[in-house]
């Protein structure tokens, strides 16, 4: 079980997406973050197991990004691996039968097109029983203000990832407030802390998908 969890994490720090995928070339013909997946939900292996080793896999990519050891079309490939891991763990996060708590409108930043944190957030707070209308990247505050206008009593998530869009979330939320100020605020992404948030106007601060829910299931809406 421990070789498939390492084979899982290797696969989405070198990119390696399928058997059939060309790239890396020194991986050609092998079995990828696909099949390793697969071979490990029926091993009995646990999907958090499973996502630990993605997300130590994009740290390592991440780490040599930063060393300049790689490039964009690298973490473009993990991202894409990681991605089909994730397809493969999305039906453990859902639980179909639970009465939906409240919406959550999430989405990434303007400017910033990160989303493999962002969806693990959807779908960890899906799974908790939250209706999760996600807006994808790149998400400009007319967007949140139109979609919190069509879901009164919602709840705000937004994530970040770039030092340099942290300004856009302090701006999304200065939005947010002016029209809505009832509307809860939330937000994460690796380049901020709870006081970051705080100096934001965020209402609540999370560095995980488990504290985000945390937090959701402790302030409660509808
Ligand atoms: Co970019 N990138 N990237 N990147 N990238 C980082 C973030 C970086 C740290 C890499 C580095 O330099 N070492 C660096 C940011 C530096 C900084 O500003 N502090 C960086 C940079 C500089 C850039 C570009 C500017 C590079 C360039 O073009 N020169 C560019 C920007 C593009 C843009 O957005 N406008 C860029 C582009 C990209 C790709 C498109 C190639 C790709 C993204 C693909 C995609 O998302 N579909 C990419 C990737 C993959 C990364 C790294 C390697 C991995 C990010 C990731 O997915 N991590 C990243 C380095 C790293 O993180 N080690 C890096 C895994 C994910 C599960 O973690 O997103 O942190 P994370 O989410 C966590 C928590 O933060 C939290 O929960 C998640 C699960 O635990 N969380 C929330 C996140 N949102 C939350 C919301 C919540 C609650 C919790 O409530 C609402």
């Amino acid at each position: 079980m421990n070789e498939l969890i390492q084979k899982i994490g290797l696969c989405v720090e070198r990119g390696k997406v399928n058997k059939v995928s060309p790239f890396p070339a020194d991986m050609k013909g092998l079995d990828g973050a696909d099949e390793y997946t697969r071979q490990a939900i029926e091993a009995g292996v646990k999907p958090d197991a499973i996502l630990q080793a993605c997300n130590d896999g994009m740290q390592r990519i991440g780490e040599k990004f930063g060393r300049n050891e790689v490039f964009i079309p690298e973490l473009l490939m993990s991202a894409k691996a990681m991605h089909t891991v994730m397809a493969h763990l999305k039906p453990f996060f859902k639980s179909g039968s639970v009465k939906s708590k409240g919406k959550f409108i999430l989405g990434t930043v303007a400017g910033d097109l990160h989303d493999i944190g962002k969806n693990l957030v959807s779908m960890i707070i899906e799974g908790n029983g939250w209706e999760v209308i996600d807006l994808g990247v790149d998400v400009k505050p007319a967007s949140f203000l139109q979609k919190i206008k069509e879901n009164p009593g919602c709840v705000v998530g937004l994530s970040a990832l770039l030092t340099t869009t942290m300004g856009n979330m302090a701006d999304t939320i200065k939005q947010i407030k002016a029209s809505y100020s009832d509307v809860r605020i939330i937000v994460g992404g690796a380049p901020l802390t709870e006081n970051i948030a705080a100096e934001m106007g965020a209402d609540g601060y999370a560095r995980d998908p488990q504290n985000a829910v945390d937090w959701l299931n402790a302030i409660g809406t509808i």
